[in-house]
């Protein structure tokens, strides 16, 4: 087994609830992809946002939805696009994480350019447990939009926003919990890098400033009709919630 996929076998990341959150919520694995191999996928996916349909989102980030699905129609134009979304270590990574024996995916493409901020502000994906791998793909600094964590929330639940279905938390919130110890953690790393995360947590896409940001979004879910792994909801998830388990791979 390679070194990478000894780590991935070994990814543990953190679902507790969020007002108890403490520990790592997300894993960073650098360089996964090389430089070049990212600088194609990109090439990929400004050749389908080009050519299907794109929506400007909340943040003013452009996004395509169910870009693999898109990029499936035509497998040889979207190989790279294709191979993230297929990646069976990130798949297996998904599939231990949500406690399942296999997972579905549907990949979002987007770009995030000065003045838009990916994703809009702080939010949670969902309440329940979920798993998104983002492939960065271009090199992404404190300028560009890099995906941002809150964690430490101080043991205090961060009141959300009205209505929204609870899962947007406003500016001053979270300002509030920084001051109680919360922090706030930009993910800057180099193209090609994947940030596997807990959707339950809550997060953002920092705003551009300057240079744009691409990037790759696998979104992880459960396969229809295929039971779960290791028994309920409970028993089913309870081993898997450990302790700090941020994991870097230089
Ligand atoms: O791409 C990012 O940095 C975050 C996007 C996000 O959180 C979302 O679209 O829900």
């Amino acid at each position: 087994m390679s070194e990478l996929a000894h780590t991935l076998a070994r990814v543990r990341i953190d679902a507790r609830p969020q007002w108890i959150r403490s520990v790592s919520p997300y894993t960073l694995i650098r360089r996964y992809w090389n430089a070049s191999k990212a600088d194609a996928a990109r090439a990929e996916l400004v050749a389908l946002m080009r050519h299907e349909c794109s929506e400007r989102a909340e943040g003013g980030d452009t996004r395509t939805l169910g870009a693999s699905r898109l990029a499936r129609r035509r497998p040889r134009r979207y190989h790279l696009i294709l191979e993230f979304a297929d990646d069976p270590l990130l798949r297996r990574a998904a599939a231990q994480h949500l406690s399942l024996n296999n997972v579905t995916v549907d990949t979002l493409a987007s770009v995030t350019r000065p003045g838009a901020a990916s994703g809009g502000g702080w939010h949670v994906d969902q309440h329940e447990r979920g798993l998104k791998a983002i492939m960065y793909l271009d090199d992404v600094d404190e300028f560009n939009g890099p995906f941002a964590v809150l964690f430490d929330y101080a043991g205090a639940p961060i009141a959300p926003l009205p209505g929204r279905l609870g899962r947007r938390f406003g500016d001053a919130a979270i300002a509030r919990a920084v001051h109680r110890g919360a922090r706030v953690v930009p993910l800057h790393a180099p193209r090609g890098s994947v940030i596997l995360f807990e959707t339950s947590s809550i997060h953002r896409g920092l705003p551009c400033a300057r240079g744009t940001r691409h990037s790759l979004t696998n979104y992880y879910a459960n396969t229809p009709g295929i039971c779960r792994l290791g028994g309920g909801l409970g028993g089913g998830l309870g081993h898997r919630i450990g302790p700090a388990s941020k994991t870097t791979v230089s």
